[in-house]
């Protein structure tokens, strides 16, 4: 997959009012490298019609478009790949059904981050770094020294995920992390072209 560092989450429950194409476009201005769809109370067909939106938009701007969950969502749209958590779809059954398209999955300790390596897994999710409101099966966070672990032992892309605000992103850095992603600090926020220029540039100097 293209590298990337910073990765963008929707989660509507953060602009109410505001539609998701209009805040992730901002996102793309911003220049996130990222699009993930992650939508947990949607029907299937309301979920469609977001992904066939967020699909054309990344399309549009040139930006890498992943579908959380919902495989078959993902290749209906044509999306550049699927993020899958520990207890959705093994991955070596996702990748006989999405090919070369990409697979993300989320880890939450070594043992899983080193699993998901072997399997061929394309990047991991490695989180929640900070305790969160936004998921809602919180398990403990693993803390930045975790990361710290993680960037040492891991060589596929990793990505930093979890309470991650631009308060809190430096010592994400400095434990090893060069990918990022955040959902409420994003699409929350009321600039949010100038917050992914923000974690742009202090993730920039990591490089
Ligand atoms: N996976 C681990 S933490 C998390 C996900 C989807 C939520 C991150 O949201 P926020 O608002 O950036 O803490
Ligand atoms: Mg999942």
């Amino acid at each position: 997959m293209r590298d990337f560092r910073l990765y963008a989450i929707t989660g509507e429950q953060f602009h109410p009012g505001r539609d998701i194409i209009e805040v992730m476009e901002e996102a793309i201005l911003g220049g996130v490298d990222i699009i993930q769809l992650r939508d947990k109370t949607s029907e299937k067909p309301e979920l469609l019609r977001k992904a066939k939106e967020l699909r054309e938009l990344t399309l549009k701007h040139g930006v890498t478009f992943i579908v959380n969950d919902h495989i078959d969502i993902a290749m209906e749209v044509d999306a550049d790949g699927i993020h899958l958590g520990q207890e959705d779809l093994p991955l070596a059954e996702a990748r006989k059904i999405v090919g070369g398209k990409i697979i993300g999955i989320s880890t939450h300790a070594i043992g899983e981050a080193l699993l998901a390596e072997r399997q061929g897994a394309d990047y991991i999710g490695v989180g929640p770094v900070y305790r969160t409101a936004t998921k809602a099966d919180v398990v403990d966070p693993v803390t930045v020294s975790y990361v710290r672990e993680v960037a040492r032992t891991i060589k596929i892309p990793f990505v930093a995920i979890g309470g991650i605000k631009l308060r809190n992103v430096d010592e994400v850095i400095e434990a090893g992390a060069t990918r990022i992603c955040a959902v409420s600090e994003i699409v929350g926020s009321t600039d949010v072209k100038g917050t992914c220029e923000a974690f742009l540039s202090k993730l920039n100097k990591t490089r």
